[in-house]
Formats: structure tokens, sequence, C-alpha cells
């Protein structure tokens, strides 16, 4: 293994073009000199995206906290039982009504996940995106996590294939896939933080599966638990491995990947004490470092705090989520509440006086252009207005 304090051979290799592989990914995240980290993943993203760094105007919504599984690391699920008392779960109409209101209010997409529910039925979910549709016409639903779309499967009566849940899906409404349930991509990992979830094929199987019908979708992956520095750096490379795939052979792909920093609060892996801020920022840097294939990068700043988010534009991170609103998984910058929220403006003035431009995106990544109650995107020949009505 390379000395991590000289990292000489792997700027080399950035400043041509060439791919890192496993020991450069490691090295880097045990390198003490973090200022050539930075630098060299800020050369990176600034070769992507110049000086843009980009925000969107979303609202999430977790429909529901009950949940089968009993993840580890996981402080928002409720078990599920036939007598559970203390969970929640919305009714369509009350998830309706809250997209109409982000809609309103000028969001652009919504992001919905939740826990998996045993008995809410298939049409729940379809319903709930062709109720979204309907009294939201263009917002953008980005919805259910690779978990959850396996447990769709399972309950669908009859049962449905992969595929056959995301094209029902699909054609009631939903645009892409979140990033979620990835978290490390091991097998001894699985075992100790989430052994009843399942696996990393799976994970795989629904991502190629939406890449290949054509819907985007994201990754994540939920580092600083019980995961070593080389299991981090492996389950990168399993993402760089399918990304090839999938620009390869498919019209869709991974639009981002979303490093997600644990919160220990509140979970059974309350005993550990969580990433430093110095990790976030090294692991944010080596995202962007060895997936060369991935055009964004993105620091949540609901795990990572407003602050840190914010340094992280200057450690090869382009994107920091958005408005968020409502955030129920974990509650930190809530203040134990479900209310998250960062203003347009906040966001805006955490960009500039990082030394960037603050430059809106859909979810695609286009530009959205606003007027006084107004927006669209660029190249798009539509116009939302919003304010008491919508479109
Ligand atoms: O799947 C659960 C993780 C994920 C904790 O795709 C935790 O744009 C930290 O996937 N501490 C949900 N993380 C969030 C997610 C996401 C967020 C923002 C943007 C996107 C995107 C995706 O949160 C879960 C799990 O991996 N998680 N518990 C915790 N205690």
């Amino acid at each position: 293994m390379g000395n991590p304090d000289n990292l000489t051979d792997i700027a080399e290799r950035i400043d041509s073009g060439t791919r890192l592989g496993f020991e450069d990914g490691v090295r880097l995240l045990r390198t003490r000199d973090i200022h050539t980290l930075g630098r060299l993943a800020d050369l990176v993203r600034r070769r992507k995206h110049g000086d843009a760094a980009y925000y969107n105007v979303n609202r999430h919504i977790n429909y529901t906290n009950l949940c089968v599984l009993r993840c580890k690391f996981c402080s928002f699920y409720k078990p599920w039982s036939p007598e559970a008392k203390d969970g929640y779960t919305l009714t369509v109409n009350q998830v309706v009504a809250r997209a109409r209101e982000a809609y309103q209010r000028g969001a652009t997409e919504v992001h919905i996940v939740g826990g998996l529910h045993p008995k809410l039925p298939f049409s729940y979910y379809t319903d709930m995106c062709a109720a979204i549709r309907e009294a939201c016409p263009r917002l953008h639903i980005k919805a259910f996590t690779a978990i959850e779309i396996i447990h769709l499967a399972r309950i669908a009566k009859p049962r449905r294939t992969i595929s056959e849940v995301l094209t029902e899906l699909r054609a009631a409404g939903l645009d892409s896939l979140p990033g979620g349930g990835a978290e490390i991509f091991d097998d001894r990992v699985h075992d100790e933080a989430f052994q009843n979830k399942v696996g990393e094929a799976e994970w795989f199987d629904v991502h190629r599966a939406a890449h290949e019908l054509g819907i985007f979708t994201n990754a994540t992956m939920l580092y600083g638990h019980v995961e070593t520095l080389e299991e981090r750096v492996g389950h990168l490379l399993k993402l760089r491995a399918h990304q090839d795939e999938s620009q390869a052979s498919c019209p869709a792909r991974f639009n981002c990947v979303v490093p997600l920093s644990f919160i220990p609060e509140g979970s059974a892996l309350d005993d550990l004490p969580g990433p430093t801020g110095l990790d976030d920022l090294r692991t944010l840097a080596v995202s962007r470092l060895m997936l060369d294939n991935f055009d964004h990068v993105k620091a949540f700043w609901i795990m990572l705090s407003p602050k840190l988010a914010q340094v992280s534009l200057n450690w090869g991170v382009d994107d920091i989520d958005g408005t968020v609103v409502d955030y129920d998984i974990t509650r930190r910058e809530g203040g134990g509440t479900r209310r998250q929220e960062l203003s347009v403006d906040k966001l805006q003035r955490l960009i500039r006086e990082a030394g960037f431009v603050p430059t809106e995106r859909d979810s695609s990544y286009r530009r959205v252009i606003r007027r006084e109650g107004s927006w669209s995107v660029e190249d798009q020949d539509f116009s939302v207005s919003f304010g008491v009505r919508g479109e």
C-alpha cells in the first residue's frame, strides 16, 4: 500500500484523467494531507461544473414510519405489529395535501419514502402517484427506495416483478427513484447492521431494472457506523461498476451519489460516535474522486448540517439538496421535530459565501428559471404558475 501522506502519484493520475483504484481510495481516506485531497476533489468538481453549485426547491414526505425491518442504524422506524400504536401512516389525501402545498409554494420536486408497511396495498402507492400527478401536473415525483420497490413486488396481489412494479408506478406518475437503502454493500456490514434487509444484489436489481426502463435513480452510501474504510471504498467501486454498465447499455443511469453521514442518536447503534466533520469531508471528496462516471455529488445538509454542507462545496461537492421542509428519518436539524427547512435565500447565501454561483436545478439537473410567481426549465416549453392555484 502506498504512502497515504504522499499523494503525488494519485495527483498525476487525476491530472491525466486516469481512473483511481481501490488502494488509491483507501490512501485518500487515510491521508493526513487533507489540503491536497480537498484540492484534487475541487479540481475534478470544477472540471465538471465550473463555479456552479446546485440546489432545488423540494419537499420530503415520509408517508409511514411503521416498518417490518429492525435496522440498527435507523432511528425512524416504529416496529410494525397488529397492535402498533405509536407509529403513523398518512392517507393518500394527506400525502397529496402536502405535495399540493409544496407545489403551490413553488416546489419542483417531492421526495417520498417510508417504512415497509405490511398492510398497505399496492394500490396505495399507485393511487398516491396518480393523485399527486393530477393535483400537481409538473411536480417531479421522486419516490420509493429500492427496498420499498422490492417490498411492493412481494405484497402486490398478484405478485409483481420489479419491472412490473416500476412500470405501473411510472404509468401512475412516478418520475425517478431516490438512492436510499444502499447502506454499505458488504456482507459483513450487512449482517451486523441491517441483517434482515435485502442485500446489495437486490438493491442493484432494482436500479438496473429502473435504468433499463429509462428511469433515472440516485445512489447513497451510509457511512460512519460499523464499516471499515476499505468497505467504504468497496461500496463506491460497486456503484462505479454499475454506472459503467448503465451508461453502456441503458437509457438511464444514476444522476448523483449522496454520501449519508450516520447520525447515531436514537438508533440501536447510539453508542457509536458517528463521523467527525473531517471524516465527512474526506468521504465526500473521495466519493468525487472515485466516482469519475457520476456527474453529481450531493451533500445532504440535513445529516451534515448546513455549515458543513457549505464547506463541502470546496471538497468536491456540487449539490446541497434543497429546501426539504419536513424530514422524519433523522431530526437533528429540526431540534427534535420533523420541521427542517432551509429557505432559498439561506441556500443561496451558503453557496455564494463558499465562492460559487447558486444555481437552481430541477430533478434532472436542468436549470430552473424563476419569474415572479412562476418557474420554467431551460430549453423546455412550459411554465408553472404558483401561489394560490398552482399551474
Ligand atoms: O435509506 C437511516 C439513511 C436514507 C440514518 O436520493 C440514516 O436524492 C443517517 O436516501 N443517520 C434515506 N442516515 C435518505 C436518503 C436520501 C436523502 C437525501 C437525498 C436522497 C436522494 C436520498 O437515510 C436511508 C438510510 O440509508 N439513514 N438512518 C441515520 N441514523
